[in-house]
């Protein structure tokens, strides 16, 4: 397995401009063949570079060996049901990890420092300062999911001074972070979160999760009042309507979204005028071009020398 000047890559992504990528493509790679449509090189084709693919469009390629997501989440990719039997790599980044943390503990030190409330006041010219700020060793910020993602933000909280605890599918163990997992441990896990953090990837498995039953799971009351929501992980996790409602049931107290169920967020969404809604439009860790693509080459290159691929997707787990 030798780097060949033949091998074709295509560049399948819809939804964003391929343009950079495929500037970056030339820097980082100038001897390699980029295509944006399978049809003119099908079996050249050694390697699908992918976001939000055409579904179909990485069938009756007889050479791909490798699918590379250009995302960390992987649910992209799933949604088209013909994919070819091939290892699927995912974007693990440093670039990315940073970015997502810097979100998480922004939108974290928002609400646990009231900023929805002094926002509103200020538009208001309301000068009201008689309001109890909790210490963050007060506050627990609980995180679905401690991958990649979650474990970074954990730590990047912990120094911060929260109390931090996390939930995933099998046992993870983080210095200073109460871990849970599994089925069972979700309800542990729920009844002591102040701010939940979601940074689950989106499976059959956790679909919808983000619902009415698990808001009723979670305590009234703690030094924020209700409990806040943030959701960075995907849309799919969370049920819209049950959000709002317990909104306007003081079961949530307020709720960041990055991620919706259908992207862009319609213009008749309730949730945009909802006075304790934060809304960012899916900005969290954008997959940077300039960052991403060499490590892509690396990984390639690396594969080409005999190396095993790193950050394989688990395609029964998806994720
Ligand atoms: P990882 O695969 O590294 O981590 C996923 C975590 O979720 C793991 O801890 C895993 O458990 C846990 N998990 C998966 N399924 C379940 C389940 N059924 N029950 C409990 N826990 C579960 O992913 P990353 O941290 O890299 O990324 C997470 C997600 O973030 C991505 O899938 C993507 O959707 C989203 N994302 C959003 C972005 C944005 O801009 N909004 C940008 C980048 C990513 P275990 O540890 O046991 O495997
Ligand atoms: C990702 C994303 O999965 O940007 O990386 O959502």
């Amino acid at each position: 397995m030798t780097g060949n000047a033949d091998d074709t890559i295509l560049l399948a992504v819809t939804g964003w401009d391929p343009d950079v990528w495929q500037t970056e493509f030339a820097k980082a790679a100038p001897v390699r063949k980029l295509v944006l449509d399978a049809d003119t090189a099908k079996d050249k084709i050694r390697y699908a570079l992918v976001w939000k693919q055409r579904p179909g469009s990485l069938m009756d390629l007889p050479n791909l060996e490798v699918i590379f997501s250009l995302g960390a989440g992987v649910d992209h990719i799933f949604h088209d049901h013909q994919i070819p039997d091939v290892p699927i790599v995912r974007i693990v980044s440093p670039d990315l990890t940073m970015r997502m943390s810097e979100y998480v503990v922004w939108q974290v030190l928002d609400h646990h420092r009231l900023g929805l409330r002094y926002r509103q006041q200020q538009t208001q010219k309301v000068w009201h300062e008689d309001r109890r700020q909790p210490a963050a060793h007060e506050v627990t910020v609980g995180i679905l999911g401690l991958g990649v993602l979650g474990r970074d933000a954990a730590q990047k909280l912990r120094n911060l001074g929260f109390r931090v605890s996390g939930w995933s599918r099998r046992l993870q163990t983080i210095e200073g972070v109460t871990s849970h997992f599994g089925k069972d441990g979700l309800k542990d896990f729920l009844k002591d979160v102040d701010i939940v953090v979601c940074l689950l990837p989106l499976t059959p498995e956790t679909k919808g999760i983000l619902s009415m039953s698990m808001f009723a799971q979670m305590k009234a009351e703690g030094p924020l009042g209700a409990p806040v929501l943030i959701n960075a992980g995907r849309g799919g996790l969370q049920n819209e309507p049950d959000i709002l409602a317990a909104l306007d049931r003081g079961m949530l107290s307020a709720v960041t979204l990055d991620v919706f169920k259908t992207e862009p967020l319609p213009k008749g969404s309730p949730l945009w005028a909802h006075p304790q809604v934060v809304i960012t439009p899916h900005a969290a860790a954008s997959s940077s071009p300039q960052a991403l693509v060499p490590e892509v080459i690396a990984q390639l290159e690396s594969y080409e020398r005999g190396e095993p691929l790193k950050n394989i997707v688990d395609k029964t787990a998806q994720y």
